[in-house]
């Protein structure tokens, strides 16, 4: 496989809402992102994801862009986010942009212009029908997926909110308009894409398939063509797929995309034989570790994996995978466990300092349209829910709890500003979990974190842990995660995945450990491992 610039990269991704808010009004913003640069530095981090900062009437928090080349004023302006592109530069750090191609706002020029009747050029830009093709088809946050205009009488298709209305991707004009927008991202020295819901742009409406449609991936090439390709930066696709989605936008032949998030593990805690995320159940160690070293096994050589245990549509990671009654060791263990695997690490922000959920106290204390909109759907229309089940659902799954203001310090509003109210609300745990108590702690999350990723680029392992061929162990043992990753060394990860004692016998004797969330002297192939102990090796027999 051919080497790229990005192989030995960390990337990550901020949620500018809730990241840091410069000007005290509640929301976080651009120039508070630019107060933390050092801080990212200094985790060891290299690539920013910001999630949308175009301008955006917030329906979904900016995936509802009005303006692909303009930045919404409440995050700053076109000259706060030069300044960091500029500042990121300067720390050998990059951007990347998150691209919403599948849909814009209901806001958008273009919608308002295609409202206006079939005869305007913008009317294309758009799926209209005089029906809905498939009554049946739901939108991704619960309620119908068609929307009607009573002045055009006439219904349009969104995939979502009814405020974020599809793009015809079949118009090329609408693909040298996403096209045009990416260059003019490109010309500002961006060096990376991730696009939201890619694999939704080569929908068939007429022949109700929504995903992965027959014209899919010579849309996106395509677009590589036209924009991105014929720059030196790294994309990801949002793909909600499986192994051959996978390569099938990421082979290097295909000239379309780096990389993919498939979530196959993540979403596995969605009941879908119920209502999806709204009826959580536990993680399946099993099916998470083996489907962990099938994408292992089968991008290794061909394609490169992304490792992702948060973002901003996930809960936290230690409510996922982990124990809040062991959050340290369960945090460290998960992240040891996943980024010592073959791929680009993806880190939520918070998650380095081990945020969790949060217990609102209220359908009111949420935000989330797709909360809003499940809610009126599963509890209020079909009454598949009571309200109890769905704000027990909403305390496990939903995407608000990894959008709380990050925790810096102890102060007001946990440092994230000077007092003014926040757009949501914070974890009142910033008392106990923040960033100041931890950053000068050499046993805390946060400094785990920091020489996690130390190891992983700056060490003698480095090279093995960003090439080393990925082999798994015990395979069929259902608590206990076990691989190796082989280059010019011979690496080995013991991750007890469960919150109790599970005694295993290695494959190897452990004595040259590297890093462990557990203060232990080893020397034996015989463990006794404790809840979440992970452990990073060098096999030297
Ligand atoms: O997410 C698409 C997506 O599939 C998830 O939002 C999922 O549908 C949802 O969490 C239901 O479980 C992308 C963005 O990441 C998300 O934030 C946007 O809301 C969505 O697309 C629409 O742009
Ligand atoms: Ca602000």
């Amino acid at each position: 496989m051919n080497k790229k610039w990005w192989h030995d990269k960390v990337i990550y991704q901020i949620y500018p809402s809730s990241f840091k808010d410069s000007n005290n009004d509640g929301i976080g913003d651009i120039p508070g992102i630019i107060s933390k640069l050092d801080y990212l530095k200094e985790l060891g981090v290299d690539i920013l994801w910001l999630t949308p900062f175009f301008k955006s009437p917030m329906v979904d928090n900016g995936y509802d862009v009005a303006d692909y080349c303009d930045i919404n004023p409440i995050f700053g302006t076109m000259e706060d986010m030069d300044l960091l592109i500029e500042e990121s530069k300067k720390r050998d750090m990059y951007i990347m942009i998150d691209i919403v191609a599948n849909h814009t706002s209901n806001e958008h020029p273009w919608f308002k212009e295609a409202l206006k009747g079939e005869d305007n050029p913008y009317y294309d830009y758009y799926i209209f029908k005089d029906h809905p093709v498939n009554e049946h088809h739901r939108s991704c946050f619960g309620g119908p997926a068609w929307t009607y205009v009573p002045h055009l009488n006439k219904y349009y298709f969104h995939e979502f909110a009814s405020e974020q209305p599809d793009l015809n991707w079949n118009n090329p004009k609408v693909r040298q308009e996403m096209a045009n927008a990416i260059n003019f991202w490109m010309e500002k020295g961006v060096k990376g894409i991730r696009f939201d819901v890619i694999h939704m742009i080569g929908k068939e409406i007429d022949n109700d398939i929504y995903g992965y449609g027959p014209t899919l991936h010579e849309r996106v090439r395509e677009l590589n063509h036209n924009s991105f390709g014929k720059y030196d930066i790294v994309t990801v696709g949002e793909a909600w797929g499986g192994i051959q989605d996978a390569k099938d936008f990421s082979l290097e032949e295909r000239e379309e995309l780096n990389m993919t998030f498939q979530f196959e593990v993540t979403s596995s805690t969605n009941d879908h034989s119920r209502c999806g995320k709204f009826t959580p159940k536990p993680i399946d160690t099993l099916f998470a570790k083996n489907t962990l070293s099938k994408y292992q096994y089968a991008l290794n050589d061909c394609s490169w994996n992304t490792l992702v245990v948060e973002n901003h549509d996930l809960g936290r990671c230690i409510n996922r995978f982990g124990d809040e009654n062991y959050r340290e060791v369960s945090s460290k263990g998960i992240a040891l466990m996943n980024y010592c695997l073959k791929g680009t690490p993806y880190i939520y922000q918070g998650q380095e300092i081990g945020m969790t959920n949060i217990k609102m106290n209220g359908l009111e204390e949420y935000r989330d349209v797709e909360v809003f909109n499940s809610y009126k759907d599963l509890v209020e229309e079909r009454k598949v829910l009571t309200k109890e089940e769905f704000l027990e659902g909403c305390y496990k799954e939903a995407r608000d709890n990894n959008r709380t203001p990050i925790q810096w310090d102890d102060s007001v509003n946990a440092g994230f500003n000077e007092g003014h109210e926040t757009w949501i609300k914070v974890n009142p745990n910033y008392l106990d979990i923040n960033v100041k108590n931890q950053q000068d702690d050499p046993n805390s999350i946060l400094s785990f974190y920091k020489e996690l990723l130390r190891i992983r680029k700056h060490s003698e392992y480095s090279n093995t842990l960003v090439y080393g061929k990925f082999e798994s162990y015990l395979n069929e043992n259902k608590d206990v995660f076990v691989y190796t990753r082989e280059e010019d060394k011979k690496l080995c990860v013991i991750s007890n995945m469960t919150n109790k004692v599970v005694e295993i016998d290695s494959p190897f004797i452990v004595n040259k450990v590297i890093l462990s969330n557990y203060k232990k002297e080893l020397n034996s192939r015989h463990l006794v491992l404790e809840p979440f102990e992970t452990i990073l090796f060098e096999v030297v027999e």
